[in-house]
């Protein structure tokens, strides 16, 4: 458990951090603004997936305090969060399957519906 909100705070956006490094480079090799390379991406797409399981528990009661661009929302729809949290981490469950066998078609359907599940989320639950 965390001692503090600003641990929990701190403990997801470091996840929150390494997600979109991860998936930023995949979208830049999609876009073709850098090379594409199978091996990087499929290993791209694998740590999506596994710290896509990881912001959900810093988003502990209390913690819509503090030095971050959580909306209260989150959690007076605790249930809808979750539920879209869930979502986003089939995608990327998808995406890191896609990803796997190399099929371009296959990743980008599966990198958009992952990148949705980030932007649908951060239109009602994040400060802009
Ligand atoms: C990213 C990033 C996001 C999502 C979102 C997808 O690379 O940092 O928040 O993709 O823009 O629509």
């Amino acid at each position: 458990n965390f001692k503090e909100a600003e641990d929990a705070i701190h403990y997801r956006q470091s996840a929150f951090s390494l997600i979109a490094y991860n998936f930023g480079d995949m979208g830049a090799m999609l876009k073709g603004k850098k090379e594409y390379n199978a091996d990087v991406f499929a290993k791209r797409a694998e740590n999506v997936a596994a710290l896509s399981k990881l912001p959900l528990e810093g988003f502990v009661a209390g913690s819509e305090k503090g030095d971050t661009e959580a909306l209260a929302k989150i959690w007076s729809d605790k249930a809808d969060f979750d539920a879209k949290m869930k979502t986003f981490q089939e995608n990327a469950a998808i995406l890191a399957v896609a990803a796997s066998k190399g099929d371009k078609k296959e990743i980008k359907k599966a990198f958009g519906n992952t990148g949705k599940s980030c932007k649908g989320c951060h239109d009602i639950y994040k400060k802009d």
